[in-house]
């Protein structure tokens, strides 16, 4: 026996796909002669949904011909209303060992078995048809567009899952609860009425207006129900978020507010996405959900154009509202009119009311420049927690990334650099000189354009590593490939600062100095593919500093990057 379909008393049918425990233990016995499947991050939360309930009617990762039917009409095969593929993607290797009937282990990357699949169908998607039809466009600016094309397995696995486990959570357990666990505590609570408000940022005052607004209009209490599975890149880590939603949902009347934690991957559908969220919300027992402006907005495309309307997710929802068993809460934005000191939906701005916003950019460099937030945009102590996320310039690590010829004087100055920087004293230093990173992480790799590339990703991963917690790290590669050197500095550049300093001694200096002899070695043949002689260097095109050796000393250079240093705002030398 299962434990599904059990009907609580909000929310409709809940199809919790876990086993009985006895049940449990059989299929975990089964589980170790089975072929098994490392679940990826995005595959963990698509299984704690389907297992949980969250994703019902589903019962497992969709079949050929509910995949077809959902991406060209909305629906599952049997015509009850889905809006968004829910695949299992695997390689083309694992598909191979399998046919139609075989059952599969799904693992957590843990380790643990998170269910028993019965695979019922193995397919290869038309990636392209599955873009336009469900995000209505194949730009890879859209975030789960590009996924698809570059991170989604070629096969898709079909079939029913038997569940043994939830995925395990270590952080905020206090606010994880199952849909299960959500319906009763609001039966508990005697909460008939429940409107859930989605979100993937921070909230400050709008939202919080919003909210209150809206719950106050629908007559329900409010579920604040933030995705911290996986939402769109770049976006605040939601570690940094709960600690925000903490703060704010003390702005909020107890008796009538809860918060809780949704495991979801986000795809960024837009209006698609807002019919999913609706169901997914019922599911969890609400009985109305807020859609706002641009609900699950992926951006701009490539050209800068919005991919969705403003509105287009309140029609679309709209449209479905008979057969969705929850009810839409449209929601305009909300803004701040500065003579009324309060938020107002857009279309209530009196005639000639100034209108005061900042825009997520905006709010970003004022925390990295350690500026002002208004206490009309936000709370003080969320703005306190986002500080600690994002570090102003001095409180920033940061990479300084020499890259020349071989013998062009990189070494000499970047040790100059680490004493000088080690003398201010204020963040740990750690060298990542070229023949020291080859002694000790790439001993294995030569010199070829694959090799080298692995070297400099390597440096670039240590260093990111070191910038991410705040450390400096001197880098002094010759790193002669352009494009290897921008993927550096993307990886960087989310954490701290990337400072690239081309050490631009000219290759007749590096030769005549030649003081480990490799470039008579290299000439006379006896050393291949020398950067310089029978190797390209691709000189950077916009480094941040460009050093002259022939003019000056390593000391003086050093100098020069340390004065750079200080008017970016990373170091204080006074
Ligand atoms: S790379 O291209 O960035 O991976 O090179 P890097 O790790 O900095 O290693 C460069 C040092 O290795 C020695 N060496 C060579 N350099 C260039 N081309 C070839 N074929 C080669 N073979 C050995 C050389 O001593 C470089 O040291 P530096 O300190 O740059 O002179």
């Amino acid at each position: 026996m299962t434990m599904s379909d059990i009907t609580p008393p909000h929310g409709g049918t809940l199809k919790d796909l876990r086993v009985e425990p006895e049940r449990a233990e059989e299929l975990r016995a089964e589980a170790v002669k089975l072929p098994s499947w490392d679940l990826n991050p995005r595959q963990v939360c698509d299984a704690e949904l389907l297992l949980n309930g969250g994703f019902s009617p589903l019962e497992g990762f969709l079949t050929e011909a509910d995949y077809a039917a959902v991406c060209a009409d909305m629906r599952l095969a049997d015509g009850s209303l889905w809006p968004i593929p829910v695949n299992l993607d695997v390689t083309r290797e694992f598909a191979g060992s399998l046919s139609a009937g075989d059952r599969i282990a799904l693992r957590h990357p843990e380790g643990m078995v998170l269910a028993v699949m019965t695979v019922e169908d193995i397919y290869r998607p038309d990636l392209r048809r599955e873009a336009n039809q469900v995000y209505g466009t194949t730009d890879e600016a859209h975030p789960e567009v590009f996924r698809l094309f570059h991170q989604t397995g070629p096969v898709y696995l079909g079939g029913r899952l038997d569940g043994l486990e939830l995925p395990p959570h270590h952080t905020f357990k206090n606010l994880r609860h199952t849909p299960r666990e959500l319906r009763e505590w609001f039966t508990k609570m005697g909460w008939n009425s429940v409107v859930a408000f989605q979100t993937r940022n921070p909230m400050h005052r709008a939202h919080v207006e919003l909210a209150k607004r809206a719950s106050q209009k629908g007559e329900a209490n409010l579920l604040i129900h933030p995705v911290v599975g996986m939402t769109k890149p770049g976006d605040v880590d939601y570690f940094v978020r709960v600690r925000c939603y903490q703060e704010v949902v003390r702005h909020f009347p107890e008796q009538t507010t809860a918060l809780s934690l949704l495991p979801l991957a986000m795809r960024m559908g837009g209006p698609r996405e807002a019919v999913w969220h609706a169901i997914i919300r019922k599911n969890y027992g609400c009985s109305r959900f807020i859609v706002g402006r641009d609900h699950a907005g992926p951006g701009k495309d490539s050209n800068g154009t919005d991919f969705y309307g403003p509105y287009d997710a309140q029609d679309l929802v709209a449209r479905f509202q008979e057969e969705l068993e929850i009810a839409m809460q449209p929601f305009e934005e909300m803004v701040y009119v500065e003579d009324l000191a309060q938020y107002v939906p857009r279309s209530e701005v009196p005639e000639g009311g100034r209108v005061l916003n900042i825009s997520g950019t905006e709010l970003r460099r004022r925390l990295r420049e350690g500026l002002e937030v208004p206490e009309w945009f936000s709370y003080p102590e969320v703005i306190a927690r986002l500080r600690q996320a994002f570090p102003t310039k001095r409180e920033q690590g940061f990479t300084v990334f020499f890259t020349g010829l071989s013998g062009s004087g990189k070494s000499t100055i970047a040790n100059v650099l680490v004493a000088k920087l080690m003398e201010i004293g204020t963040r740990p230093v750690t060298l990542l000189d070229g023949d020291l990173v080859r002694k000790h992480l790439s001993s294995e790799l030569g010199f070829s354009k694959e090799h080298r590339e692995i070297n400099i990703k390597r440096i670039g991963y240590v260093a990111s590593e070191i910038t991410k917690n705040r450390g400096v790290a001197i880098c002094a590669p010759i790193a002669p490939y352009a494009a290897t050197r921008r993927e550096v500095r993307e990886m960087i550049g989310q954490y701290g600062g990337f400072i690239e300093v081309h050490v631009a001694t000219p290759l007749e200096v590096c030769e005549e100095r030649d003081r480990k002899g490799l470039y008579a070695k290299a000439r006379a043949g006896l050393i291949k593919q020398f950067t310089g002689i029978d190797d390209p260097y691709e000189a950077p095109e916009n480094p941040e500093v460009v050093v002259d050796t022939s003019q000056y000393s390593a000391d003086e250079l050093a100098q020069q990057i340390v004065l750079h240093l200080e008017r970016q705002g990373f170091i204080d030398l006074a």
